[in-house]
């Protein structure tokens, strides 16, 4: 993994202890000799992490840090704070300011790599999920914008586990008065509990020996209910080796024992905050994939992905081994229910028609609105004798019984034509639709309310057509 690391500390060996081992590493490091110089570099350079010296003339290493994490531009750049103060209230005030993480001076070469490359994933996955954002934006289908300090911090579902009572007891006094905390004691219990997916956070110790805690982080990881779940470790001062692992399998965070209570605290708002940015990111994404895709008022999809659905649907037909159909229809003087009715029953009636079309075919059948009031429905393996009977129960299904909808007689009847072709090996999805529109363009001349088949030959082979009793 590569990545742009900005080191910033007004000593210059220090800058450069640090510069030689990440260049051994292959990180690309740039410096910066002070608070000012260092806000340069990041909007000139858009590093991925920020190695920052706290004791620095001038503007000290917090107030930079508050700097960059109040700018939307640049907030989600991970801090390290490097510093020689080892003093909890220090960890705390950096905490404060918005730092992901602290190495102590003189910096230990595992802590640095582990720290860095497990928070450069961590930025990677958010600038994945930020450029989605952004093309959710662009589309304006969502209104993004916001940063993880935006986020609230209260109320949420804490997991502990850890194998005594010790520490179990300090983190729920600390941390119950505005989060909810659960307890477990060993592996199984808490991968049972974990996978409802309700919870904000999970902390674990990694220091217990009844059951192997890193497996556990790794379990956590490769289950889909959990891999997105913050963790955060409780690890001996000592034992660095272990917390490299952990952190290199996905260990989100981590905490020092003996447990500081404010640490403790700033650390969980950290990572609830983080996690809940994640997941309105997510859930916009997904809500604007959704409207992208879906016609506003049937809920059907609409015509830009059916478009680009039939391309690859008509590319499985190529081979000569499977089949397609295509069904056109669009509702008979639809019009004049508008011009009659006003517009609003029109629409009541496009509604309706979406419902019976989705109860009329099956769940791998693919229904679109198509443009007004025309509809296409796509049969993937199904040829053109069974698609016929599919147009010809649909006709029926929307001709037979008046549609309900708010007019003073409370419902109307609607019919509508149908076009149904099949696609031959080779040919392309335009060609294809042009021959539905083809049949459809037929229906309408003989009369309506009917359903006529052109097949791959082009040769008009049926027409039928049904009385419907008024
Ligand atoms: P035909 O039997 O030949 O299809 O006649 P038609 O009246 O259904 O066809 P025409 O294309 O003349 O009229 C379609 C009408 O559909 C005109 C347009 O105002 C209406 N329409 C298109 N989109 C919507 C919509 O979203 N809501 C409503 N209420 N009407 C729509
Ligand atoms: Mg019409
Ligand atoms: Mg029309």
């Amino acid at each position: 993994m590569s990545a742009r690391v900005l080191v910033v500390d007004d000593v210059l060996p220090n800058v450069k202890v640090l510069e030689a081992k990440l260049t051994s590493e292959y990180f690309d490091v740039i410096t910066a000799s002070g608070g000012e110089e260092a806000l340069a570099r990041v909007y000139r350079d858009s590093p991925d992490i920020i190695l920052l010296d706290v004791m620095m003339p001038g503007m000290n290493g917090f107030e930079v840090c508050r700097k960059i994490k109040a700018d939307p531009l640049v907030a989600h750049i991970p801090i390290v704070m490097v510093t020689a103060l080892s003093e909890p209230r220090d960890r705390v005030e950096g905490l404060e300011a918005g730092a992901d993480d602290f190495l102590t001076k003189p910096v230990n070469d595992t802590a640095l790599f582990a720290r860095v490359r497990s928070l450069v994933r961590l930025k990677m996955m958010m600038d994945e999920l930020r450029l989605r954002e952004q093309t959710g934006n662009d589309f304006g289908v969502i209104d993004g914008g916001g940063t993880e300090s935006s986020e609230s911090d209260k109320g949420a579902r804490i997991l502990v586990v850890d194998e005594g009572q010790r520490d179990i007891n300090k983190v729920t006094e600390t941390l119950s008065d505005t989060h909810e905390v659960l307890v477990e004691h060993d592996a199984e219990g808490t991968l049972q509990r974990a996978g409802v997916g309700d919870l904000d956070l999970i902390i674990v110790s990694l220091a217990a020996t009844a059951f192997d805690p890193l497996r556990l982080c790794v379990q956590l990881r490769n289950n889909e209910v959990t891999r997105q779940l913050p963790i955060l470790s409780l690890v001996e001062e000592t034992d660095t080796e272990r917390l490299a692992k952990g952190l290199e399998i996905g260990v989100t965070d981590y905490l020092v024992r003996p447990v500081d209570r404010n640490e403790l605290k700033a650390r969980v708002r950290t990572q609830v905050r983080r996690k809940r940015f994640q997941d309105r990111l997510r859930s916009n994404y997904h809500e604007s994939m959704a409207m992208a895709v879906t016609d506003g008022l049937t809920g059907l999809y609409n015509r830009r992905y059916f478009e680009s659905h039939l391309m690859n649907a008509v590319s499985t037909v190529q081979d000569g081994n499977k089949s397609l159909s295509l069904l056109m229809m669009d509702i008979d003087h639809f019009k004049q229910i508008n011009d009659t009715y006003g517009h609003n029953v029109g629409d009541e009636v496009l509604r309706e028609l979406g419902v019976r079309i989705l109860d009329s075919v099956r769940g791998v059948d693919l229904a679109a609105r198509y443009g007004g009031e025309e509809f296409v429905v796509l049969l993937p393996d199904t040829g053109l004798g069974v698609a016929v009977n599919v147009a010809e129960r649909l006709r029926r299904r929307i001709g037979s019984e008046p549609f309900g909808v708010s007019t003073d007689g409370g419902s109307l009847p609607v019919t509508c034509s149908v076009g149904v072709t099949s696609c031959e090996p080779g040919e392309d999805a335009l060609a294809l639709v042009k021959r539905a529109d083809q049949a459809l363009y037929s229906a309408k001349n003989s009369g309506r309310n009917r359903v006529v088949v052109i097949d791959t030959n082009g040769s008009e082979i049926s027409h039928s057509y049904t009385a419907v009793s008024a």
